[in-house]
């Protein structure tokens, strides 16, 4: 029903667009050619005064209306500075666009075709040109040079006292590795990768594995006022690593390792307490289409102090003990006979009866 009337009022538009059309064709054969320009000339002008109130009065109702509903406050200190420099970015091609879009439509209005004057032919000034190409560069380069600082402080080298962790996204989840007490990841090779109890193709020869805590289909721990830099893998295809609330995001590229680190400025608890929803979480997107289930790729980050993060750490258990436990052959029997053992049991039995 919605889409019969959809078409019936494009049908109506089309109709009387056309109707307008003809009916100008023929005022035109009326009046006589020239005024019949003129007067679209005038009608045009208005038009454009009108769209030029309009638009400003469309561009305030849509700030009101999404007034509360961007992002908040940058939960990082790193996260602040980037807002700092995207508030800026917004003072200046706002007031920018406000002057430009105002001069056009209003000249276009006041200095519409008139019989009373006649067009000043001014094809070229050095001066202007000088002043409208420098002004902008200037401003733009400051802009995209202070882009250029912070991005080389967030990818650059963490602080010595930084936390580090491993995320690898893969269709479609996200892989947490934490480098335990030697604060050192072990190496990976990606032939060694088992699903089941090499999840990352850690290499149990080096020493630096033996520790390392691995996490799946629970939350990213982090700490409290704690830098912590990023390492950033893909099994598969590009992902990407986006924490809105941050004010980060790095692609992960399979093959090379990216990076980034941050500050995080509140617990969890405390974004709880700020925000007043009792369900607030940290996320992770995916900020990079990377296949069907692209939306399904939402991690969530737990933000704690650091009694809190080492008490959650001490129940962890490194993925290289939950693989040599896995390889340890089974001592003791299975209580419940499932399917696979029950052929066995039934060999056995008529084993014995013979
Ligand atoms: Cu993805």
């Amino acid at each position: 029903m919605q889409t019969f009337f959809v078409i019936l009022i494009l049908a109506f538009g089309f109709l009387i667009t056309f109707q307008i059309a003809k009916a100008s064709e023929y005022v035109a054969v009326l009046r006589g050619e020239e005024e019949a320009r003129k007067q679209t000339n005038r009608i045009n002008a208005f038009l454009l005064l009108i769209f030029l109130i309009v638009g400003l009065i469309g561009v305030y109702y849509c700030n009101e209306r999404l007034k509360g509903k961007i992002l908040g406050e940058a939960a990082s200190t790193q996260g602040e500075k980037i807002d700092t420099m995207l508030y800026i970015t917004l003072a200046i091609t706002g007031i920018v666009f406000f002057i430009t879009q105002i001069l056009l439509f209003w000249f276009a209005f006041k200095y519409q075709e008139s019989d009373k004057r006649k067009a000043y032919y001014y094809p070229h000034n050095n001066k202007l040109e000088i002043i409208w190409t420098v002004i902008p560069a200037i401003a733009l380069t400051v802009l995209v040079g202070f882009g250029i600082f912070y991005w080389f402080k967030i990818t650059g080298e963490a602080p010595a006292d930084a936390m580090r962790v491993e995320v690898t996204g893969s269709q479609f989840q996200w892989e947490f590795r934490y480098p335990g007490k030697d604060g050192e990841f072990g190496k990976k090779y990606f032939k060694n990768i088992d699903p089941g109890k090499n999840p990352l193709g850690q290499i149990w020869d080096d020493p630096a594995n033996h520790d390392d805590i691995y996490s799946l289909n629970e939350p990213l721990h982090l700490v409290v006022n704690k830098p912590v830099k990023f390492i950033i893998n893909s099994k598969d295809v590009v992902h990407d690593v986006g924490l809105a609330q941050f004010r980060m995001k790095m692609d992960a590229v399979p093959g090379t390792p990216t990076s980034y680190w941050f500050t995080p400025k509140y617990t969890t608890r405390q974004m709880i307490d700020k925000s007043g929803d009792p369900d607030f979480v940290f996320e992770i997107s995916c900020d990079q289409m990377c296949g069907n289930g692209h939306t399904r790729m939402r991690g969530t980050i737990i933000v704690e102090t650091q009694e809190e993060f080492d008490r959650w750490m001490a129940g962890k258990k490194p993925q290289y003990v939950v693989a040599m436990d896995a390889m340890k052959p089974a001592t003791t029997q299975p209580t419940d006979s499932t399917k696979k053992t029950a052929p066995d049991s039934t060999k056995l039995t008529a084993q014995l009866n013979k």
